[in-house]
This record gives C-alpha cells, structure tokens and sequence, in this order.
C-alpha cells in the first residue's frame, strides 16, 4: 500500500462562501470533486504555512455533522491526508463531530488544524447539501486569505496525492495505521463535554434537574443529539427523553435543521402547552446553531447575545468579567446597548464567524453572536450551540428567573430592539445581482431624504477593516440607517446552494414599555415598506412574499 499520483482536472467555482464549501450531495459526488478541494487546501498548508509550520508531519482533526456522503468522505479524506504526509488524525468516531467539537479538539489537543464536514443549517440526504470547511489551528474558520488561496489553487490542480490503502474502521476506537500515517479514532463528545465542566456549574445544574426543572432540547436528528445527551441527560440526570430526534440521521429524518420557529415548530407547539417544559432550546445540522425558547416566548438571537453579556458575570466560566462583546453588523443593537451600559467594548464585523476570530484571539472580545442564531465565546472558536443552551440553564438557575423574565428585564433597561429577517429563497441569480447593483447605486443618493415616510440618515455598503490584521472586507452588505436608529440591512447569503437567496434585515428600537408585546412584524411594516421601495423586491423577484420570516 502506498502514495499514488492521480491526474485530475480543475473543477469552476469551488469558492467557498460564509462558513466552507457548500453543494449539492450530487455535486459533491463527482469523481474527484472532493478530492480536488481536499487537494488544494492540503497543497496551500504545505506551501504558504505563515508560521513556518507546514501541515506535512503534523496532526488533524475530522469529522462531521454524520449527513448523507459523511463516511464515504472521511474515508476519502484520510486517504488525501495519508498522501500529503499528515501524521496523525484525530478522527471522531464514526466520522462524528459537531463544528463546536472539532474547534474543541483542535485546541485541547494542539492540532494543526481540522476539517468539518458539514452543510450545517442546509438540508441533507441524497437531494440535500454536503459541506465541507477548514478550521485552523487556532479552531477557528480560515480566514479569508486562506480561503482565497485555496480558491486560486482548485483552479489550477492538476495532480492528487493519495493512498491506495483499504478503508479504515471509522467505528472501532483506538489507533489503526494508514501507510505512515496513524488514525487515533476518538469519543466526538470527551473533548468538548470537558470544556463545559469547566466554564459552567454542573453541580447547581444537577441539582435543579433533581427538583424537577424540565427541559427540552431538539437535536432535529442532527449531530448535536449525542453531545446534548451525555451532557444533559447523562452527566446532569436530566430525565430520558429530554433531548429529542436525538440520533443523527443521514437525511435528519427529513427535519429541517435550521432551527427557528418555521422549522422547529414542533418544539415551539410543545413550549405553548399547559404542561410546558421551563425551557426549550433547538439546535441546527452541526449543532453550532442554538434557538432559546421559554414558555410560551421564543427568545430573539440578538436578543440572547445582549443578555448572555448583562448576566455572564452569573456564570462561573465568566465570573471575572468580560473583556469585550462582537456581534455581526446584521445583528441588533441590543448587545450594544447592554455592552454599553457596562463599558465594554463592542465590534461589529461582517457576517461569518471567521471574522470574530482575530477578536478572541487578541483578547478583544469574550463573547460573540449573530442574529441567525449564533452565540459562543472564547472557548472554542466557533459559535457553539450546546454552550449557549448550558449557559441559559446556568443563567436560570443562579438568578431563579423564567426565560421570559429574563428577556423582560433587558427590555426594561434597554428598551427592545424589535428585529425579524426576511430571506427570499432560490431567486435566479441575476435577478438578486440586479436587485444589489440598484441598491448600490441608489446609496450615494439616500442619505438626507425621505422615503416611504422613513427619514434617511446613512446609506452605505459595510466594510471592516480587521482591527488585529489591518485586512479590509468589503461589500459585507447593504445598510440603509434611519435617523431614530432604525435599520435596514440588504444581504445575499454566501451559504445557499439554489439560486440566490436575499436577507432583509428590519431593526426597530422601541424604549417605550408598554408597546412591548407589539408582535414584531406588525412594528416592522413601516420598515418593510422603505425595503420594498428601495429595492423592488417585489417585482424583481416575482414573489409577493418572503419564503420565511424569523
Ligand atoms: C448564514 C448566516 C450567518 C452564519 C452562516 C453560517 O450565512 O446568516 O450568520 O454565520 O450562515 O452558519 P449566510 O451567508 O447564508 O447569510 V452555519 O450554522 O452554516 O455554520
Ligand atoms: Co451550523
């Protein structure tokens, strides 16, 4: 068994977008297709190594979110792995691993670096997406040079390294040989569930479960099942049955795990019975995703991150403070508000969380959020959605308030920053890139004037410049910023497979208490109306709504 050379041909468009490589399963299962990105990035890590380190002798971590394709790739990789002189692999077993875990791993066990294989939120099975990203070694997502270069590199390969060795057994624990190479195939939950012993009281946490407080959390038949389980039920004696659609599925069942009011329905239809759990919480296909739900009151994302900071002083992990706080610019401004009623520093970065990496590494930041339900912190370089649902039961266990009193609470001191987003799905790409390019357009004009009654302070395209790396970013999405702070946010997502898919982002300030309860896209109208004015959604996109609203 040895090292073979293959000729391959470049494959067009392997650019990755907000968080990998994402496809069809059907384009992913081309001959080669994978082979070649695997290829390329393997070639960049030998070559450009920053630091002096190349990724030839050195360990990597694998594994993935278990969706259709995921051990037929393992077995793909490790064989590319074995060719390009890695010495180790840490893989999870059964090609297991939630994104936050490979982070964990990477970081614990000082790897090179680590790759996931994952669509996270985007549907699975044979007709669904396959995925693929590199973290660093820092656990981090590549940053965008990285990417690049990896991009610039598929477009030329000619060549594969690989081993001609027989398939390994990705379930049996313990060390097998590959040519040179070693796979030590590991618990995909050890790692991480070690890292949440340290940073939250398990011990208040068990106690509570032992008085009765009741819990769920849906897996939706994706990766987060298993870590959820030995940590809640296992390890705190949360009742069987707590965590739900908890064995990963190749094609989750045929859920969708996205996990927002649309797609975890059946989780919000539980926490509105009479005899709803205190708490409920969803997670998405790689369980970097969290969606926070009490009784009867489903808890904004932005809103999570503001009170995640107000109380991390509650939580042990957390009891010394914090350094900072980022969100994504498309985020609200609710952590802002708290971040700065506290006096700490608060970024905004573009959307992805790569961009929060350079903040946690330099100690700017401790805690990080999107508004697509996405929390974490400098534990691990991902967001992380298993932590975020720990952090809220330890959050509601030491204060002794109910979810929604919580949120209540931040609203009274903070007023209520009323968001929702609305996505546009499968619009014909040149039809989205006219929508942008008349916005863009349009900007230089806005600021200044009235339109559909919204007065107009700033209109611009965001860019970010790195305050650790000096890099720039730019087009991260349009802002359109109303004279009261009002907010709306134009964005193509970089993570769909059909078509374009157009985020609207709708922000709402509203101090006064007693228009609290408003529901969220009555507030909204006024702002819906300004996008459907400037952008004409409407007419160019044929669709007289959008596919879903969060
Ligand atoms: C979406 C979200 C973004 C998130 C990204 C990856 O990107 O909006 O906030 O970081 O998914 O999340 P986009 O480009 O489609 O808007 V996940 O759970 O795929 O790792
Ligand atoms: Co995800």
């Amino acid at each position: 068994m040895a090292s073979q050379t293959i000729p391959t041909e470049p494959f067009a468009g392997q650019r990755p977008g907000t968080s990998g490589l994402r496809k069809k399963v059907t384009v992913f299962t081309q001959p080669h297709y994978l082979e070649n990105f695997v290829q390329s990035l393997f070639d960049v890590l030998n070559a450009t190594a920053a630091d002096g380190r190349a990724l030839s002798g050195q360990t990597l971590v694998l594994g993935g979110d278990g969706r259709f394709h995921n051990r037929v790739a393992v077995q793909t990789i490790l064989k590319l792995a074995a060719g390009n002189g890695v010495a180790r692999v840490l893989l999870g077993r059964g090609g297991i691993f939630s994104t936050p875990a490979v982070s964990a791993v990477i970081r614990r066990r000082q790897a090179f670096g680590g790759i996931v294989l994952s669509a996270s939120h985007n549907p699975g099975g044979p007709d669904g997406d396959f995925g693929i990203k590199y973290n660093a070694g820092n656990g981090g997502p590549a940053n965008e040079t990285l990417t690049e270069a990896v991009y610039a590199r598929t477009q030329g390969l000619r060549e594969l390294r690989s081993s001609d060795a027989p398939d390994i057994d990705i379930d049996r624990l313990g060390l097998q040989q590959l040519d040179d190479m070693v796979v030590e195939v590991i618990d995909p939950v050890a790692d991480y569930a070690a890292v949440m012993r340290e940073l939250f009281d398990f011990d208040l946490l068990r106690g509570m479960f032992q008085r009765g407080f009741r819990v769920r959390v849906d897996a939706m038949n994706a990766v987060g099942g298993p870590y959820a389980k030995a940590i809640l039920e296992g390890e705190l004696g949360a009742p069987a049955g707590t965590v739900v659609n908890a064995e990963p599925l190749e094609d989750f069942g045929g859920l969708h795990p996205d996990p927002n009011p649309v797609n975890a329905e059946d989780l919000i239809a539980h926490m509105q019975r009479p005899d709803a759990p205190d708490f409920g919480a969803a997670m998405d296909g790689d369980a970097d995703r969290n969606m926070v739900v009490g009784r009867n009151f489903v808890v904004s994302p932005s809103d999570s991150l503001a009170l995640m900071t107000a109380h991390a002083g509650l939580i042990p992990g957390y009891k010394d403070g914090l350094l900072g706080v980022a969100r994504s610019m498309p985020t609200s401004a609710a952590v802002d508000r708290v971040a700065k009623a506290m006096g700490l520093p608060c970024f905004e970065t573009p959307t992805g969380w790569k961009f929060f990496g350079n903040l946690l590494d330099d100690g700017k930041v401790t805690l990080c959020g999107e508004e697509s339900y996405g929390t974490g912190s400098d534990h691990v370089r991902e967001k992380d959605g298993l932590w975020a649902v720990l952090f809220w039961i330890n959050l509601v266990a030491a204060s002794g308030k109910s979810v929604e009193a919580l949120v209540r609470e931040l609203w009274t001191a903070h007023g209520r920053c009323v968001y929702s987003r609305h996505d546009y799905e499968a619009i014909p790409t040149d039809k989205a890139d006219t929508l942008m390019a008349g916005l863009r357009a349009a900007l230089p004009s806005l600021p200044g004037t009235t339109v559909a009654g919204c007065a107009i302070a700033l209109a611009d395209d965001f860019a970010y410049t790195d305050p650790v790396d000096g890099s720039v970013s730019q087009k991260q999405g349009i802002r359109v910023i109303l004279t009261d702070r009002s907010r709306v946010v134009f964005r193509l997502s970089g993570t769909g497979t059909e078509g374009a898919t157009l985020r609207v982002y709708l922000e709402r300030h509203e101090p006064d208490a007693t228009r609290h309860d408003l529901e969220a896209q009555t507030a909204l109208q006024p702002l819906v109306a300004l996008a459907e004015t400037l952008a004409h959604i409407r007419t160019l996109t044929n669709m007289d709504k959008p596919t879903v609203m969060t």
